[in-house]
């Protein structure tokens, strides 16, 4: 489901492809090339086996393969705790107490990352290294005398920890004066890149976000994209260029969620077919790529290629940052995402056919701070839990087809330069592994050998129980890697069948594996009036549950689970499984709030087809919604107030009433402008409470906050509660005078 708009700012505004003269095909460049140019005429077939011969170059798959990498945010905006610096702060608000690049490296490292990427100059357009094209840098900035470095220091870190190395470098440049003299600005930001690129070592990722805007003479910037992919091929032939690049694409939202289906062959990137067939082998694309809007749902269906007239491999990239802002500040310390959401986003990001970029800002003291070293330990020592080893890898493989040398055997190996393909042109088989003994299951990883294309359509697994086959877990799309978590099945025979395929299947890795003992609290959260029993159990053989209802990580010196829990007040009840009296590392968390059993609930409106939670009744089922507006439990009405009537069953005395609003500007949905009350006993008669009015205010923090209408004591059966849109997008948003959004979830009535 596409967000409200969250589009990657300024992305919207690139050119769209430019003319497109289709001539013949005219380099022959349909195998062992990333990208392919479709003939006029081509039959339905053969696009499609055109399509499945699409491969990465080879600093894509480098790229591909370090899978899980590091952003670091850390500049002005550390400073003056803000997201985008207007470019007149002065660099002397610069000044790290204890900077330690080896730390941050150190700590990334351990977190099972491959590599950094550093905000070398944000849109403020402080350059994190002595730059000699401009007096806006460190330089002049107190930290170490202005001899500091930050860029060569990360730059050193990586080398001696064994990562790779990138630079973010921002295009949008608020403080340069020639910015929108485009010519001059575009001449200056390659002198810029040409100091990054040849002062540094190996750099790897070149990371360009598409902001722009207008120069201090008041014209609009207009990059010259292909000029600087020139300078990054000439000086870094092995860097790969994302987003505004022709090698990685920004995979859509900053959710850290990709797409369940996500083809990385998507048609049609070039405006200009003759500079492909004119261009290098190596780089194909470079001078006719044009960046454009790429966060659609299905980029690379069969529906969508078959019209294509360039066919280009174009992974993904998701990048999340681990706290809610990109850069560091001291209020968000609270809200590190915890190690099973890092989990969650890991399993769908690398786990869907993509590599996650996440974001870890130093504080200003220039040092990754505490709580996020545990969010990152903590996640790392879950998956380590989890993918320790593969129970297939004793298994004996049977595959219904395979080619020469490429057996059944070659997936479960542990080595990725092998693969099981089936005989040429053979797209549906299945490969059956039958191990010594049963064993118990809940998480599989699939890979395709990428270096021959991305085939797999269809797929799923099953496991042989009670006599006969059943299905366990299937997909779409496998590409890199796919992993899928399912309820602990056990077996000792289970086989992977693939559906459908563009061309043979090639499948370098199928494992299954168990994740850590994890706790099931049952029911899984909730309302309540006057008390609810919760039932804790575990899949760990032999575990004990320990568990608090104050929200804190349970220790082992916290309540051991006997019997079933009775609650009477607001609770989160956080559990974990401890074997050997060790706890796990995967916590359950449910909550459950004590109100008044609504017992029906209309919507005046129906909120919007989009974000339809699961009913109006969502509302009021207890389950909150949470920072990430996918979630399901939101309701949006975009540009629509929310008009709710709430049936208690029964009059009865009412003390207040809450409820619960989601703020994301930058996906345009903000908190309502106004929130009205009014009860009645009889649904006739109605009393208004004074009405809470809320001014709208500019902020780039995503937050649920909660809004109360005390009632006095009244008493009532029916609530009416109307919450104002703000209707339309204010003249400081982006997207000023489009439709607003307004995210509704849970309302509680005390
Ligand atoms: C965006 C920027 O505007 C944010 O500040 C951040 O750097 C993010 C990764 O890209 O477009």
């Amino acid at each position: 489901m596409p967000p409200p708009r969250l589009i990657r700012f300024c992305i919207h505004a690139m050119a769209v492809l430019g003319s497109t003269a289709i001539g013949q095909e005219k380099a022959p460049m349909e195998t062992a090339h990333n990208v392919a140019v479709i003939a006029p005429g081509t039959t339905a077939g053969d696009i499609i086996r055109k399509a499945a011969h699409v491969v990465p170059s080879p600093r894509q798959i480098s790229w591909q393969e370090r899978e899980f990498i590091a952003f670091v945010h850390f500049g002005t905006n550390t400073f003056t705790n803000r997201e985008w610096g207007t470019g007149t702060e002065s660099p002397s608000v610069f000044n790290p107490t204890a900077f330690d690049a080896r730390q941050w490296v150190k700590v990334i490292r351990d977190a099972g990352m491959r590599m950094v990427i550093i905000t070398a100059k944000h849109h403020d357009g402080l350059c994190l290294w002595p730059s000699r094209y401009t007096d806006h840098s460190i330089r002049n900035s107190p930290w170490r005398g202005g001899k500091g470095d930050v860029v060569g220091d990360v730059a050193a870190a990586c080398r001696e920890f064994g990562l790779k190395f990138g630079v973010y470098l921002s295009p949008w440049d608020r403080h340069e004066p020639t910015y929108g003299d485009s010519p001059k600005y575009n001449e200056f930001f390659r002198h810029q890149l040409r100091e990054l690129l040849s002062n540094y070592g190996e750099i790897s990722e070149v990371w360009f976000d598409g902001a722009c805007g207008e120069g201090p003479n008041g014209k609009r910037q207009v990059y010259d994209w292909s000029s600087y992919y020139s300078v990054v091929r000439e000086l870094q032939p092995g860097a790969v260029i994302a987003i505004m690049g022709p090698d990685v694409r920004w995979v859509g939202t900053e959710s850290g969620y990709g797409r369940e289906t996500e083809w990385s062959v998507a048609p049609d990137l070039a405006g200009d077919l003759d500079s492909i067939a004119a261009a290098s082998q190596q780089t194909p694309l470079d001078g006719a790529f044009v960046p454009r809007d790429l966060t659609a749902d299905d980029l690379g269906s069969r529906e969508k290629i078959l019209h294509a007239r360039t066919l280009v491999w174009y992974p993904a990239e998701t990048d999340v940052s681990i706290r809610p802002g990109w850069f560091y500040h001291p209020d968000q310390d609270a809200r590190v995402k915890t190690p099973e959401q890092l989990v969650d986003i890991y399993y769908s990001s690398v786990g869907r056919n993509s590599v996650l970029l996440l974001n870890i800002p130093p504080d200003t003291r220039g040092r990754i701070h505490d709580d996020d070293i545990r969010s990152l330990m903590g996640m790392r020592r879950i998956l380590n839990a989890t993918f320790d080893s593969n129970l297939l890898a004793q298994a004996s493989p049977r595959a219904t087809s395979a080619r020469d040398g490429h057996d059944g055997a070659c997936a479960i190996d542990g080595d990725n330069g092998t693969y099981w393909t089936t005989e040429e042109g053979v797209l549906s088989a299945t490969l059956e592994c039958t191990l010594p003994s049963e064993r118990t299951f809940d998480r599989a990883m699939l890979q395709e050998y990428i270096r021959v294309g991305q085939r797999v359509e269809g797929f799923h697994l099953e496991a042989w129980t009670g006599g006969s086959w059943k299905p366990v877990a299937g997909g779409t799309t496998i590409g890199y890697k796919r992993l899928l978590r399912f309820p602990p099945v056990t077996a000792s025979r289970l086989r992977l069948v693939i559906d459908r395929s563009r061309w043979s299947p090639a499948i370098s890795t199928f494992g299954v594996f168990k994740a850590p003992p994890r706790v099931t609290a049952v029911p899984e959260g909730g309302a309540f009036e006057d008390s609810l029993t919760v039932r804790l159990s575990t899949d760990g053989e032999g575990a004990a549950i320990h568990y608090t209802l104050d929200g804190t990580t349970p220790t082992v010196g916290s309540m051991r689970y006997t019997s079933p829990i009775v609650i009477r007040r607001t609770s989160t009840v956080t559990a974990l499984a401890a074997l050997k009296g060790e706890l796990c590392v995967e916590s359950t968390a449910a909550r459950f709030t004590r109100c008044l059993r609504v017992s029906g609930i209309t919507l005046e409106k129906p909120s919007s087809l989009q974000y339809p939670g699961r009913g109006s009744a969502t509302l009021v089922d207890g389950m909150r919604g949470s920072t990430d507006l996918h979630d399901g439990r939101w309701l949006g009405f975009e540009r629509d107030d929310m008009i709710a009537v709430l049936d208690l069953g029964r009059s009865r005395p009412v003390s207040r009433i809450t409820a619960g609003f989601l703020q994301n500007q930058g996906s345009w949905i903000f908190l309502p402008s106004s929130v009205e009350v009014s009860i009645s006993s009889d649904g006739g008669h109605w009393v208004m409470l004074p009405a809470v009015s809320y001014p709208l205010k500019q902020s780039e923090e995503v937050l649920v906050r909660d809004l109360t209408v005390a009632t006095g004591r009244g008493e009532a059966r029916y609530v009416r509660i109307v919450a104002r849109n703000v209707g339309t997008c204010p003249p400081w948003h982006p997207g000023a005078g489009g439709k607003a959004w307004l995210f509704v979830d849970e309302i509680i009535v005390e």
